[in-house]
């Protein structure tokens, strides 16, 4: 009788967790595109299977200096950090062609200069 209520536990635990990370879990695909043995892609997709982020460590040195930021699939800003901060913010349309870039040209974090192209 007890090990029944064990059990009765053990997988009422079990099933608390497993729908609640099925649901709230993006999906995370990390990849090593130039097979150096480090990740240097890692793509977010949302609930729907659509991806939402993408950060790229274009250098190699295992910090991600590039983060693209997708809105239903398409690229609508993209974060560039050479310093733990980004310090070029680029803005695209809905034809993916870049409108608006701002730099941050003291690094404190913020943008400084805005360019409309
Ligand atoms: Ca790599
Ligand atoms: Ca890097
Ligand atoms: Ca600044």
């Amino acid at each position: 009788m007890r090990n029944f209520l064990l059990i009765l536990v053990l997988s009422g635990i079990f099933f608390l967790f497993l729908p609640g990370t099925v649901l709230a879990k993006e999906n995370i695909v990390k990849q090593d595109s130039d097979n150096d043995g480090k990740i240097d892609r890692i793509t977010y997709f949302d609930r729907a299977g659509k991806i939402s982020k993408l950060e790229k460590d274009s250098d190699g040195d295992g910090r991600f200096e590039i983060v693209t930021l997708f809105k239903d699939s398409e690229p609508f800003e993209q974060l560039k950090d050479s310093n733990g901060k980004p310090d070029v913010w680029e803005e695209y349309d809905d034809t993916e062609a870049l409108i608006k870039r701002k730099r941050d040209l003291d690094f404190d974090g913020r943008p400084d200069t805005e360019e409309k192209t």
